[in-house]
């Protein structure tokens, strides 16, 4: 079976008319989307996604951003022969966490400005990937 991760963009992407652009560059790459949905995530979902910050100082507001609007939630796939490293690539095309430190090139480094919009989350492991496509697709 091909590999597949968990991928989605963020409220702050579908407000800014970015999905084609983030869509685009997987495809562009040669991942192909295996599902897709435009959905608002209710808090409960997003609670349990966002799971290992509870008790952090800036969950609340996490919550309430991941959740003020449609994301637009996708299963992406890779090849058979790319292995466990597709979670891996998307993230390495995402860029790091905070947008003001990501590298050019990539989409936070590209569009993004503040941690707290920073457009995109992928799974950071084969592990999460199946975690999170059976919270957001069961
Ligand atoms: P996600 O999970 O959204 O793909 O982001 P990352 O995997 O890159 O980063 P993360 O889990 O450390 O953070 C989750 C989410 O919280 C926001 N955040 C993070 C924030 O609002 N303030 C902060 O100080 C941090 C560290 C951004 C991403």
């Amino acid at each position: 079976m091909s590999q597949q991760t968990y991928v989605m963009c963020k409220p702050d992407a579908v407000e800014r008319g970015l999905v084609g652009e983030i869509i685009g560059r997987f495809e562009a790459k040669g991942l192909t989307v295996a599902r897709a949905e435009l959905r608002t995530i209710d808090r409960d979902t997003a609670a349990k996604h966002y799971a290992e910050h509870d008790g952090k100082p800036f969950f609340a507001s996490l919550i309430d951003f991941i959740t003020r609007g449609p994301s637009m939630l996708l299963v992406l796939e890779g090849p058979d022969d790319a292995g466990d490293d597709v979670f891996a690539l998307v993230r390495l095309m995402m860029g790091s966490t905070n947008p003001a430190k990501s590298a050019p090139g990539t989409i936070r480094g590209d569009f993004g400005l503040l941690v707290t919009e920073n457009l995109v989350h992928g799974s950071d492991s084969v592990e999460s990937a199946a975690r999170e496509i059976g919270i957001f697709f069961g």
